[in-house]
This record gives C-alpha cells, structure tokens and sequence, in this order.
C-alpha cells in the first residue's frame, strides 16, 4: 500500500474512533444528534452519562439507546440545581446532612416530584422502570444483580450490614435485617460510586439509596416505582427486578435518583 495512502487510512480511522470514545461535554440536546460517543459530561450539571444501546439478547428490551448518569445524583448536584433556580424542595438540607454526610454523596429526601424538577431543570427526565432496569444489568442476561448472582458482598455495593445494624435498630426498635457478617465499610449512605460499576459503568445500581423512576407503580397509579435498594434495605432488596413504589410526594432517607436523555429525538 502507498505509504501515504496508509497514514491517510489510519488518520481516517483514528478520527472516527474518537467520536465513539471520547468524553465529550453536551451543552444542548440538540447535540447528541450528531454524537455517538460512549460517554458524554452534561454540561448544565456536570454529570459524566454513559450510553445505553439496546441488545436483542435480554428479556426486557428498550427500543432506543440513551445515555444515564454514571452515578447518582449527589447533593452536589442538587444544590446547584437549588440555587440556580429558586426551587423549593420537599426535604431540609440539615435532614439530607444526616444520612448523606458529604455532597460527595447521593442525594436524598427528594420526592418524586422534585427529582422531576431537577431533571426539567437539567435538561433530562427520569428513567423508566424497563430502562432502568436494562441499564442496571449491564449487559448480563438473567442475573439477580448488577454484577451477577453472587450474593452481595462488602466490597460490591451498599446495603444493611453491620455498620448499619445500630441505625436500624434505632429507627425500627426491633430485631433488624442487617446483615450482621458484612462491613461495606458505610453505616449511612456511600459517597457515589465507591464500589465497582457494572458491566455498562453506571456505580450503585444495587444499594446506596432507592432511585425514582417514571412510571406508576400500581394500577391504581397513586404510587411510583422505586429501584435498586439502598444502605437500609436487606440483600433481597437490592435484586434487580425488586420493585419498590411509594407515593410521588413521599420522601425518605433512602430515596434518590438518577436521569437520562434521549439520543434521539
Ligand atoms: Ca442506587
């Protein structure tokens, strides 16, 4: 092959592989029209996205790619959100303070309706319950977890362990559901993404804080559906098809979220 020939191929090659694997920074929704990357850093809340694309392999499809937040999102996040427009969210930051010590970690006590909020603010919306799921498997096929099947451990997410035994024992005044053998090394909430992500490179899709979908979670629709577990939930909890609900306006120590957006639009 001509030698220039051959240097003007692997340019061309290399130019378009950046497009896949670069991170890059979306200013507008409109961008991601012409942008196939892997990741992407949403500009007005700074949160790194990976894609979603789907498979025809697993049982629950999605019918379009979208991008997710890596980790959830942290009181950070959501200060900015506060300060920037003015909202009044259904919590009190010295509550949030309590279960989620640093804004490092996820935020919590926001209700349905002001993860929307913040998700309107941001430009993106709330998963569905089939999208979060998909996106919690990473990639494998009928396992229980994130990671597989394997039982969690310490070291795979944050759940009630030992650390979290003495909180639950105040809060509930009974026999707990700790389990009493693990130390995930966090009584309370873990700052994001302090253990593995999975196969997709989305951090504390099982445990950490209970993550607000969009749908209903009943028929009635009075309620809606919450996933993933948290640092109070027993193992079982933190399964992928566990379906939690609660009411829109309710809020709790537990509950959290993360966005998406849409590639297409
Ligand atoms: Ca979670």
């Amino acid at each position: 092959m001509n030698i220039y020939l051959f240097v003007a191929l692997v340019a061309w090659v290399k130019l378009g592989m950046a497009d896949e694997n670069q991170n890059i920074i979306i200013k507008h929704a409109d961008q991601l029209r012409h942008i196939k990357a892997e990741k992407i850093t949403w500009l007005k809340d700074g949160a790194e996205m990976v894609i979603i694309r789907p498979s025809l392999s697993y049982q629950k499809v999605i019918s379009n790619p979208f991008y997710m937040d890596k980790h959830e999102v942290t009181v950070a996040q959501f200060k900015v959100f506060l300060k920037d427009s003015g909202y009044q969210f259904s919590g009190r930051l010295e509550d949030v303070y309590q279960y989620s010590e640093t804004d490092k970690h996820p935020m919590i006590y926001v209700s349905w309706h002001d993860a929307i909020a913040y998700c309107q603010w941001a430009g993106k919306r709330l998963p569905t319950e089939t999208e979060w799921e998909y996106a919690a498997r990473g990639g494998l096929n009928s396992k229980r977890y994130p990671w597989g099947d394997q039982l969690p451990s310490g070291k795979l997410c944050n759940f009630a362990d030992k650390k979290a035994k003495s909180i639950l024992q105040e809060a509930t005044n009974q026999t707990n559901w700790a389990d009493t053998k693990v130390n995930d090394g966090h009584a309370l909430t873990a700052p994001v993404a302090s253990y593995i992500p999975n196969g997709y490179g989305l951090f504390d899709m099982a445990g950490n804080v209970w993550e607000w979908c969009q749908d209903w979670y009943d028929r009635q629709e009075e309620a809606r559906v919450l996933k993933g577990g948290s640092w109070y939930s027993k193992k079982s909890d933190l399964a992928i098809a566990k379906r939690n609900g609660n009411f829109p306006i309710n809020i709790s120590g537990d509950y959290g979220f993360r966005c998406v957006v849409d590639t297409q639009r």
